[in-house]
């Protein structure tokens, strides 16, 4: 059940609730990529000899690379390797395992003021779905330790598009899924890349910086913060002006 905000009185319009909001998982939910990801896939490289490794730096750069298998094909082809995808595809599987590992440890915790905002969303009835990059194998378990299993009512994964972010079709499948208007949805990403999906799809978007993302080219967004709890708690009412704020017209 969707509440519109009570009206203040003043005879203005009562401001929207979203319907639904669909969540971005990697530094987006979690700070996954500096001290999660690289490092699983500098322990991949080295369990399958190769001499390569990623520092935090030149890894934010190849962040702009979406997907893992593809990220790790694209150096590899950089440095002229024949057989780049098959080694990336048995790479990447290694450095799956890995991560899954990281997770199932619960070393992952949620970036600050996302439970706070889960709470509020639920409280107000809103849905919750995800559309991430990522590979279901780490991403459910991961969902299920940073929100609780089945508080995503709808989780589209790297595993289920033919393209990757910037590309739509991660967002356009969770409005399918979720069987919600575009423009009563708001997507919350990290990066330009997510963005550039999401904003493609017709949301209006919501953006939280982090470490990596913080240069990142942002025009286009509804809302930039630097944090969900920066600098203040991030809300249901808040997410609804983000709908305002971005023209109708963008939806179609
Ligand atoms: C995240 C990604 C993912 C992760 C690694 O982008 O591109 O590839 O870096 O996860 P976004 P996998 O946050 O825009 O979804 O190794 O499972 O691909
Ligand atoms: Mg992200």
């Amino acid at each position: 059940m969707i509440a519109d905000l009570p009206s203040d009185g003043s005879g203005a319009a009562p401001r929207r609730l979203p319907e639904a909001v669909v969540f971005d998982v990697d530094g987006t939910l979690a700070d996954t990529e500096r001290d999660g990801h690289r490092v699983a896939f500098n322990e991949a490289f080295a369990a399958h000899g190769l001499d390569l490794s990623w520092d935090v730096e030149h890894y934010g750069e190849l962040l702009t690379i979406t997907g893992g298998r593809q990220r790790v094909a694209a150096v590899l082809r950089a440095r002229g390797l024949e057989d780049a995808d098959e080694v990336a595809a048995a790479v990447h599987r290694t450095k799956t395992d890995l991560f899954v590992d990281v997770v199932r440890r619960g070393d992952i915790g949620p970036r600050p003021g996302l439970p706070a905002l889960v709470d509020d969303l639920r409280a107000h009835g809103v849905r919750i779905a995800v559309a991430t990059t990522g590979r279901r194998a780490w991403v459910e378990p991961l969902l299920a330790h940073l929100l609780g299993a089945g508080t995503a009512e709808v989780v589209v994964c790297g595993d289920d598009v033919a393209e990757l972010k910037p590309d739509p079709e991660a967002y356009r499948l969770a409005l399918a899924r979720l069987d919600v208007d575009a423009a009563r949805t708001v997507a919350v990403e990290d990066s330009g890349p997510g963005l550039r999906a999401a904003l493609a799809a017709g949301l209006a978007t919501v953006v939280v910086t982090n470490h990596y993302t913080a240069d990142h080219d942002v025009r286009g967004a509804a809302i930039v913060r630097e944090g969900f709890d920066t600098p203040h708690q991030l809300t249901t009412a808040e997410l609804g002006t983000a709908l305002a704020r971005t023209p109708r017209a963008r939806a179609h």
